[in-house]
């Protein structure tokens, strides 16, 4: 299998993330990529390809061309305002309050952020399109050979809406991917999300459209980040009605009940007829996570792979969460390896 993979990743480093009222290392670091690289070299996933320029076609099809020129813009205008530090959020758009975008970037920030702990930095908006970039060759190589590839994405995709950044995402790289394969033609697609988060944009996304499908293992929104979404009763809306499955699990829960969930998740994808798949893979689900309380052990990221490979079907894996540093590269390659066992 391939990966596809952009050393521009770095361009992104927050020194900051708001974490329990303290300023912390961000948990989403460019270390994470170096323990799934060493991994991948160790276990003979030797074919590392750098992606291809960025089409922003695709993206302009998912994500508002407003909030696009303010990922660009941004920095900028922190700078320009005078501020010292990293563009963090701190006033937003809530109940009964205006959704006019403001001028000022200390206000736009905020209309265009779904959480604070995500800082925009001077390098940002490059690396998210590289990590956007990895995503897009790695969907061209899926569909010209019908097989599998990963996109070792960072930062991360499957928090962004159309128009707003957080959960450390900017571009939906998976939402992006799976409309890439709608437009070769697939009719039917699918995203399965097992990262330990509720994709809040990729439902999103996709909420009242019927030709992709979206399914999700999470920590309950009741207990968990993004807490306004992933709830079993959002099953999409119009067309897209019965096009969504969501799967909230409760504190400390293992494989016995994730793999059952899984299993379920992936009926409904087979029932849907899908004929891409699209898989959002966090691994924060291992017991050792920092940020997260699910118990899976690392050999439940090989059966996962396993289960996903009995779809039999081009499978584009793209890289999402995942912060037990020293774990993090052996889940995720399981994941790889399982599919291809
Ligand atoms: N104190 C992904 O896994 N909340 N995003 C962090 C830490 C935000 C996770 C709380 C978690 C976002 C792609
Ligand atoms: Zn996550």
């Amino acid at each position: 299998m391939k990966t596809f993979f952009s050393e521009s990743h770095r361009l992104h480093f927050p020194q900051a993330e708001l974490s329990g009222g303290q300023f912390v290392t961000p948990y989403e670091r460019p270390s994470r990529i170096e323990y799934i690289l060493n991994r991948l070299k160790d276990r003979q996933f030797k074919n590392i390809i750098t992606p291809d320029a960025i089409d922003f076609e695709s993206i302009r099809r998912l994500h508002d061309p407003n909030y696009l020129d303010f990922l660009d813009t941004a920095w900028g205008e922190w700078k320009a305002a005078g501020f010292a530090g990293e563009v963090i959020a701190t006033s937003y758009p809530v109940r009964r309050m205006s959704q006019r975008v403001p001028n000022n970037i200390d206000g736009k920030v905020g209309y265009y952020c779904l959480s604070s702990e995500t800082a925009i930095t001077a390098g940002s908006w490059k690396a998210a399109q590289s990590s956007c970039a990895s995503a897009q060759s790695a969907q061209r190589e899926v569909a010209a050979s019908g097989g599998a590839a990963f996109a070792l994405c960072r930062p991360p995709g499957h928090h962004a809406t159309s128009d707003m950044f957080g959960g450390y995402c900017f571009i939906n790289n998976a939402s992006v991917v799976a409309e890439m394969f709608r437009m070769d033609g697939a009719a039917k697609v699918a995203v399965l999300d097992i990262d330990f988060h509720h994709g809040n944009g990729t439902q999103d996304i996709f909420y009242h459209r019927d030709d992709v499908f979206y399914a999700s293992l999470h920590g309950h929104p009741e207990d968990a980040f993004p807490y306004f979404s992933g709830y079993a009763d959002e099953c999409g809306i119009g067309l897209g009605e019965g096009m969504n499955a969501n799967f909230p699990m409760r504190p400390g829960i293992g494989y016995d009940v994730w793999g059952k969930a899984l299993q379920d998740a992936i009926k409904r994808i087979q029932d849907f007829g899908a004929e891409a798949l699209v898989i959002s893979l966090g691994v924060d689900a291992f017991k050792d996570d920092p940020i997260s309380f699910f118990k899976l052990e690392s050999e439940d990221f090989l059966r996962a792979g396993q289960e996903i490979a009995k779809l039999k079907l081009p499978t584009l894996f793209i890289m999402e969460g995942g912060y037990a540093v020293e774990a993090v590269g052996i889940n995720t390659v399981n994941v790889l390896e399982g599919y291809l066992s």
